[in-house]
């Protein structure tokens, strides 16, 4: 008997599949289905959670190839990035000779895993014919003013020298290095994505195929509030005070007023008095906390009153002016009107400060103190004028329609989503195609002259200059409006940006007038299911989002929605942490490769748990999964050593019908499974149990044995095995007597007749008449009684040519089928 040399077998069909271009796509007319793997970073290397991610999204396209779809499966490179560059500064290599080793390296690694890419669609965002088009999307942006420029306080890392969009910042820590991250102004591009807020909002209702738990997360992200913006008149002073709250019913508690630190009228409110020099060193303290840590609501609340005050347009009362750390210049107004009764982050702080605590909102339910904690629920206004006595929602409204009156305010929403800041002071990246000119200001690149190609003569100094600054071939050329000197933008766009649209290309990755083609986009999008880690469920998905949106207004798509599903896969744990280098806890796949085999691996992360849970590494697991190849391949080694697979007999014996209910319960089992929440885990332990159901039913009768059905069983087996463990399985195929691919072979089906053992007679009548009885399957599911009588033979003959308008079954009885 032949040994199981998966080395030889997944060598050997690794290589044919590549020779027949067994995995590439074309137009078909079977129905669609894209299928994608967010794509990699070229680190160089592929590590375990790499090796889980790409078995998830393979099985699932193996097996809607096997179910009849015309599937497409692409890989590709998020090749831009600071590791790159940070490489350059530390061993000289120049970041584009790093990255392409690096892809070759992983290429040749994801390529020992046997699995089913296309790679004639391979992109990688770093090649001149992918930026190209990032380009030529940003200019399509800058164009419809979605692009723009403006001076701000941006998140600046000191350690990578780079701004950060505020997605990057986690705790108020660089999300690459960890170090702190503070506040510097800068003029920089941003991409209007708040004009998208609302429909990035209300289209994840269309998101049903995605968690829960990701919705949720954009939702936050996005932020929206319902309130008012209110001014107040500030005293001897000719601006008024714009506010946003999201509770204009609590405006006659409004004690005292907060600006932002940072807010344009501080420096004008306090020049030249007293107040002027506390107030500039606590602009300064701040300037080295992160907006998070000023609002977490255990920082401590602290501020200062700069001698001014303000004018409550309701009550007509004087409230002190206050900065404080906990109000944000970026969000709302920069200002608030507070109420210490009914918010409780003005309450600490008006303790804090011993400022008036007015309640103006009395709970129905319960006797309430504002001591402690702040009343944020409903009831009666109080201490509010003419509002006395109403509830505060009708006081709301009354409230906004007042201040709509007198035009000092009204109703507003409010988003936390801030503009994408995109552009930053980086080589390795997409360069931003504009031009500065004396004469004509900021101006982009002309659409024939993209790309904008990123220069070999700069240096990497580390020393904050950003590259592109070095390069006087780069910077130094002519306005593409007037032709005069003129200097180029040196920053480069965010990486995300690449990562915004690389799913449309795919769908047309070799075009070369156009990102992509819309006949050959609009067929292949959405993306039927994309899989990745969830640490994207905000950045990734939500630019994506915003981007085909875009897209789609622009009349380049007609795709509202990139992702129609999406399975947030969990991670790899070894000793219940995360698997990663900085733990030193890693297995790597290539040595689990090299002792047990692609197949082994694949199986064992998806057996080892469901794919949205973590999964413990377990090295028993691995070795336990090892074992199983090896008894199927034992399994069908013997059955063709000892021919069991050829003799045919007609009669089913009692353990031959029990046999064959195994099977095709089985094939219903395994089906399922993978059809519903992808329990690729169970699937996979219902084939090890017909496996062993397999060699039990050798062991009953070796001389007698049902050929017809064993063979079917084994069939099944590798069939059923196939999108899994696919080399294991195709080799096996091929010894049993098969010539053609089982990547190409329909799945199985089962026959809902063998899944169930007692059988009744079911009338069948059509309009009300008896035609025909039939022997069903006591446990039969209405609809397969519906199918199957409807598909019988005499039923065929009266509804024939008719149309049926109606099929209605009765369980163990009866089958009506109205016809007209
Ligand atoms: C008065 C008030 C009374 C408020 C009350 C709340 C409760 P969300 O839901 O996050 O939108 N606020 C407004 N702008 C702010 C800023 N730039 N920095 C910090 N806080 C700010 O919260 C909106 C509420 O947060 C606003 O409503 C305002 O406080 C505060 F019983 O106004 B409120
Ligand atoms: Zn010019």
């Amino acid at each position: 008997m032949a040994t199981y040399d998966f080395k030889k077998i997944e060598a050997t069909w690794q290589q044919r599949w590549e020779t027949e271009k067994l995995f590439s796509t074309y137009n078909e007319e079977q129905p669609k289905y894209y299928v994608l793997e967010m794509f990699p970073y070229p680190s160089g290397k592929i590590h375990m959670g790499h090796v889980r991610n790409y078995s998830i999204g393979d099985v699932i396209a193996r097996y809607k190839k096997m179910k009849g779809f015309n599937v497409l499966h692409p890989m590709g490179w998020d090749a831009f990035g600071l590791p790159a560059e940070n490489a350059a500064i530390k061993n000289g290599i120049h970041p584009g000779i790093w990255t392409k080793q690096n892809i070759n390296d992983m290429k040749e690694q994801l390529s020992t895993l046997g699995l089913s890419y296309d790679w004639d669609r391979e992109i990688a965002t770093c090649n001149q014919d992918y930026y190209k088009w990032t380009q030529w999307l940003f200019l399509q942006f800058y164009h419809h003013g979605l692009a723009y420029k403006k001076e701000s306080r941006v998140n600046w890392c000191p350690s990578c020298e780079t701004v950060l969009a505020n997605e990057q910042v986690v705790n108020g820590k660089c999300e690459r290095c960890d170090s702190s991250v503070g506040k510097k102004m800068l003029n920089q591009w941003y991409f209007k994505i708040t004009e998208y807020a609302d429909k990035l909002l209300e289209d994840i209702e269309l998101l049903e195929g995605w968690p829960h738990k990701v919705k949720i997360m954009q939702e936050n992200w996005i932020g929206k509030s319902t309130g008012a913006e209110i001014e107040f008149k500030i005293e001897g002073y000719q601006e008024s005070l714009k506010v946003f709250t999201t509770r204009p019913d609590t405006i006659f508690g409004a004690t005292y007023m907060v600006l932002a630190p940072e807010h344009p009228y501080v420096g004008e409110l306090v020049k030249g008095t007293e107040f002027e020099e506390a107030v500039n060193a606590f602009v300064t303290k701040l300037q080295h906390m992160s907006d998070i840590e000023r609002t977490s609501t255990e920082a401590e609340k602290e501020g200062l009153f700069i001698g001014r005050y303000c004018i409550n347009p309701l009550s007509g009362e004087k409230v002190p002016i206050y900065i404080a750390n906990y109000v944000l210049v970026d969000y709302g107004t920069g200002a608030i009107m507070a109420v210490p009764a009914h918010d409780q982050r003005d309450l600490d702080f008006a303790k804090k400060y011993d400022i008036a605590i007015v309640p103006v909102i009395q709970s129905e339910e319960k006797e309430c103190s504002a001591d402690d904690e702040a009343y944020a629920g409903n009831g009666i206004m109080i201490n509010s004028g003419e509002f006395n006595g109403l509830k505060n929602q009708e006081a709301f409204d009354k409230i906004c329609d007042l201040l709509e009156e007198k035009n000092i305010g009204g109703r507003k929403v409010s988003y936390r989503l801030r503009d994408w800041l995109l552009s930053r002071q980086r080589y390795w990246g997409t360069p931003i195609p504009i031009v500065y000119c004396d004469t004509c200001g900021i101006v982009p690149i002309k659409e024939e002259n993209l790309p904008v190609e990123l220069p070999l003569d700069v240096k990497f100094t580390g020393e904050g200059l950003s590259p592109l600054t070095t390069s006087e071939t780069f910077i130094h050329t002519s306005c593409p409006k007037c032709g005069k000197t003129a200097k180029r933008e040196t920053d480069t766009m965010d990486t995300f940006v690449d990562s915004s649209w690389y799913f449309l290309r795919y769908a047309d990755p070799k075009n070369e007038n156009l990102p992509f083609d819309k006949t050959l986009t609009n067929h292949w999008m959405p993306v039927d299911q994309y899989i990745g880690g969830v640490e994207h469920a905000i950045l990734h998905l939500l630019y994506s989002r915003f981007f085909t949106k875009v897209i789609k207004d622009l009349n380049l798509l007609d795709i509202e929605e990139p992702f129609k599903n999406l399975l947030t896969q969990g991670m790899v744990l070894k000793d219940g942490a995360k698997m990663s280098k900085s733990k030193g806890n890693t297995v790597s796949p290539e040595e689990i490769i090299e002792k047990y085999g692609a197949d082994t691996a694949r199986l064992f992360v998806l057996f080892a748990a469901p794919p949205e849970r973590d999964l413990e590494w377990s090295d028993q697991g691995v070795e336990g999964c090892s074992r199983f190849l090896n008894r199927v391949w034992r399994l069908v080694e013997e059955a063709l050593e000892n021919d069991l697979l050829n003799n045919t007999t007609e009669e089913m014996t009692k353990q031959d019908k029990e046999f064959q209910y195994m099977i095709h319960k089985t094939i219903k089992r395994v089906t399922e499974d993978i059809e519903g929440r992808f329990n690729f885990n169970t699937a996979v332990s219902g084939i090890m149990e017909l496996v062993n159901d397999l060699y039990k039913y050798k062991e009953i009768d070796k001389t007698n044995i049902n050929g017809t059905l064993f063979r079917e069983g084994i069939e099944t087996v590798i069939l059923l095995l196939a999108p899994f463990a696919p080399h294991i399985t195709e080799e096996l195929w091929q010894k049993i007597g098969k010539n053609t691919r089982i990547y190409l072979t329909q799945w199985p089906t089962y026959d809902p007749k063998a899944i169930v053992k007692e059988e009744v007679e079911i009338v069948v009548q059509v309009n009300g008449k008896l035609r025909e009885k039939m022997m069903l399957p006591a446990n039969i599911t209405k609809e397969d009684m519906e199918k199957l009588a409807v598909e019988n033979e005499k039923i065929q003959q009266f509804i024939q040519g008719k149309e049926v308008k109606k099929v209605i079954a009765v369980p163990k009885k009866l089958v009506n089928i109205v016809i007209k």
